[in-house]
């Protein structure tokens, strides 16, 4: 095969120019302070709840912790309902919080978890609902939020995927108890390993600073576990830096996004997974459903695609409910099932141009059969 362009990759790098990374790096230095609340993390935690809007932001390791420990400090217990179609992470937090994962199917169109998948799973153990806003278009928060009342359940989110976007005129980061995000490298808002708790309720967010660092602080809460969730001042300074480009990365994963749109919508057989159109998107993720009469499966598509340096992902094959721990369970989850054999994720993020999205588009025409 000949190999003429470079590979190009989900998620590729936002990166801040390396001179005010240089600056930013030279303080930490110059302080000598590289964790356990610094100025940094103070400063990305004031910035970030400013921006979503919310009176707490807790700056953790990764999204993962986030979820681990949100869940851990809000005692939550026994089984917690969440969708079957998510990044593993979402259910293994939860395990490792000590509660026991109840897996639920997804709305075909939408990719969430929706009141009427929830419902039938509902029993007397059940303490929480957690929806994950899936590639960024937030759940139906007030549904959820209604059938959570109905049953006195706690509802939660997991909004890795969701920094900048909302529901209708809100913006995702208020919603139920809490709402947890990722900072990874392969994020809009990056801090090249990193994440979030927003809350607005303070007692919780009290209770999650305890339960996220061992070292005692005032303010802090009685807590039954404890554990090193710090978000280190490096990562916290490519936060900084990443949130001041961010609203120019949104605007350039939209110009991105159309242009997929715009070439993809007629190949017959694929269908383009359109962003929320009502409410605010990051346009993180660029997605296609492969359709059957495409001529092609998913996996024979993403193969073409990869031998060609389109390093196109099929997040989240094979599904969670099918690898272990989650996998002795008979889940009733058709259309994850479905979602997993059929979704992929094409090339995003900076660096992406339009010779780069015509290039792509030209593979995916000659793939198809
Ligand atoms: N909840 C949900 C719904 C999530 O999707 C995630 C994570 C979480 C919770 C947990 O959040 P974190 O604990 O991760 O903060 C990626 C990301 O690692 C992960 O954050 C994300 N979701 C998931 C959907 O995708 P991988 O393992 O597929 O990505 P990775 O690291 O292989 O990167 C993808 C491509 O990007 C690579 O093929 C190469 C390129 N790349 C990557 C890195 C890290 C680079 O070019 N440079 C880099 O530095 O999971």
């Amino acid at each position: 095969m000949v190999r003429n362009a470079p590979p190009l990759y989900v998620g590729q790098l936002n990166t801040p120019d390396s001179d005010r990374v240089t600056t930013a790096f030279d303080g930490i230095l110059q302080r000598r302070y590289y964790t356990n609340h610094g100025p940094l993390v103070a400063e990305l935690e004031a910035r970030l709840a400013e921006r979503l809007g919310v009176r707490n932001v807790i700056c953790v390791t990764n999204g993962t912790v986030a979820l681990m420990v949100a869940a851990k400090a809000s005692n939550l217990s026994g089984k917690v309902i969440l969708p079957a179609y998510t990044f593993p992470a979402t259910a293994q937090a939860l395990t490792f919080a000590g509660l026991e994962p109840v897996l639920a199917d997804v709305d075909p169109r939408t990719h969430n978890l929706t009141a009427a998948t929830v419902a039938p799973l509902i029993d007397a153990d059940v303490s929480a609902i957690v929806g994950v806003h899936m590639w960024g278009r937030a759940c139906d928060v007030d549904a959820l939020a209604g059938i959570a009342g109905e049953h006195t359940l706690s509802l939660a989110f997991d909004a890795a995927h969701g920094f900048g976007c909302g529901y209708m005129d809100r913006s995702v980061g208020g919603f139920g108890r809490f709402e947890t995000f990722s900072f990874h490298a392969t994020k809009i808002l990056n801090c090249a390993e990193g994440g979030c708790v927003s809350t607005n309720d303070d007692d919780l967010a009290q209770a999650i600073r305890t339960v996220a660092n061992f070292h005692d602080r005032p303010g802090d809460v009685s807590v039954s576990l404890r554990i090193n969730g710090k978000m280190s001042e490096a990562q916290a300074a490519m936060g900084l830096l990443s949130l001041e480009d961010f609203d120019a990365n949104v605007a350039a994963n939209r110009d991105r996004y159309l242009a997929y749109r715009a070439a993809i919508r007629d190949i017959d057989g694929l269908t383009f997974v359109d962003h929320a159109s009502d409410g605010p998107s990051n346009y993180q993720y660029v997605v296609l459903e492969v359709e059957e009469h495409f001529g092609r499966s998913q996996e024979d598509l993403m193969r073409f695609l990869q031998e060609r340096d389109v390093i196109a992902r099929r997040y989240f094959y094979p599904g969670m409910h099918r690898v272990p721990p989650y996998d002795t369970t008979d889940w009733d989850v058709p259309e994850t099932d479905r979602l997993c054999s059929r979704v992929l994720q094409l090339p995003s993020g900076d660096g992406i141009g339009g010779a780069d999205i015509d290039r792509v588009v030209s593979i995916l025409r000659d793939a198809k059969a």
